[in-house]
């Protein structure tokens, strides 16, 4: 038997069998209809996503408007930035460790609440697809490291070289000084997550990235840990991090938002609950850091917050594709 089918048949039995019977009967009890009919549909669909990437929700809107599912959605979206070899912190191109190793992280959740993630990966560029397959085809949430590479050639994916030129000259420049502390990119463009509504008011997310520059070998951040990089939950609504991974999986940031929200809050007031939660930590050293957070709720409500000035929003909405400046916390910074 193939390892691929293997695999699929394990799910039917044992423990497998057990936890997918309890996701099956939690959202079997969903109350989304109810929640729907309160939604204004004209607003939907909607695609959000982390920093200035017009051609990821691009991607996203036009793969809603070619009848494709939210799922499809988020997946193709996130896969623009992957193959962008000019974004150094999203797979092809994206800095490598201090090792000169190029590694990613991805999760994919949908709107039944399933997910799927993979650590560590090397080699293989568009790790979201990967994430989306360890979902539907294994009954396993995350796969790691050489176990995750080894799925993906047994799925049909090629080996790939993910350090570029620049970013090969980027991390011999880094070596020179090779001071320890992670070096944060706050500036325009990062990891990826994203988040869209289809216009029957069901929600998915994902969640792309190299993870920080030069980074100790083996450091798995935020953006593939479900509830710190993303959360969706279909009846309440979604959200999604980027920045320095240590300080969202310390609150569970994602998570968080949505419960804020479930809560009744509005998506900025969660996001920006969020942030206070990680600058009014006991010794937050969060002048060195940046960490933002986005949010829709089943509204079709968006918000956006961060510690730093300059993150930022891209939502298309109505036909309309824009960036947008995130509200920050650092208000005394210019
Ligand atoms: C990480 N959160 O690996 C990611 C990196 C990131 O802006 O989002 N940078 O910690």
């Amino acid at each position: 038997m193939k390892r691929r089918n293997f695999i699929k048949n394990a799910s039917l039995s044992g423990v497998g069998f057990a936890i997918g019977s309890t996701i099956t009967n939690c959202t079997e009890k969903s109350t989304d209809k109810k929640v729907i009919s309160s939604i204004d549909k004209s607003t939907l669909p909607l695609v959000i996503a982390t920093w200035d990437v017009p051609n990821a929700t691009t991607k996203a809107w036009e793969t809603l408007q070619h009848g494709k599912s939210v799922l499809d959605a988020v997946e193709q979206g996130c896969m623009i930035e992957e193959a962008d070899l000019k974004n150094s912190s999203v797979g092809n191109g994206g800095l490598p460790d201090r090792d000169g190793i190029v590694t990613l992280d991805s999760c994919i959740m949908n709107s039944k609440g399933d997910c799927g993630a993979v650590v560590y990966l090397q080699n293989i560029t568009h790790a979201v697809a990967i994430a989306r397959k360890v979902m539907e085809d294994t009954p396993h949430v995350m796969l790691a490291g050489r176990g995750a590479e080894q799925f993906a050639y047994e799925i049909g994916f090629e080996k790939e070289n993910l350090l570029t030129d620049t970013s090969k000259k980027a991390w011999e420049t880094w070596k020179e000084k090779s001071e320890y502390k992670p070096i944060i990119n706050i500036e325009n463009h990062d990891t990826i997550g994203m988040l869209a509504i289809d216009k029957n008011g069901d929600i998915c997310g994902a969640c792309t990235t190299s993870g920080l520059a030069y980074k100790m070998s083996g450091r798995v951040g935020d953006s593939p840990i479900i509830g710190s990089g993303l959360f969706v939950d279909n009846e309440i609504g979604a959200a999604v991090a980027t920045g320095l991974g240590e300080e969202v999986v310390k609150t569970v940031g994602s998570f968080l938002v949505v419960e804020l929200m479930r809560q009744g809050k509005s998506p900025q007031e969660a996001c920006e609950e969020a942030i206070s939660r990680i600058v009014n930590k006991p010794n937050s050293n969060y002048k060195n850091f940046q960490v933002g957070y986005i949010a829709v709720n089943k509204r079709g409500e968006t918000g956006a917050y961060s510690i730093h000035q300059g993150f930022s929003m891209t939502k298309y909405q109505e036909g309309k594709n824009e960036n947008i400046q995130s509200d920050f916390f650092l208000k005394e910074e210019k």
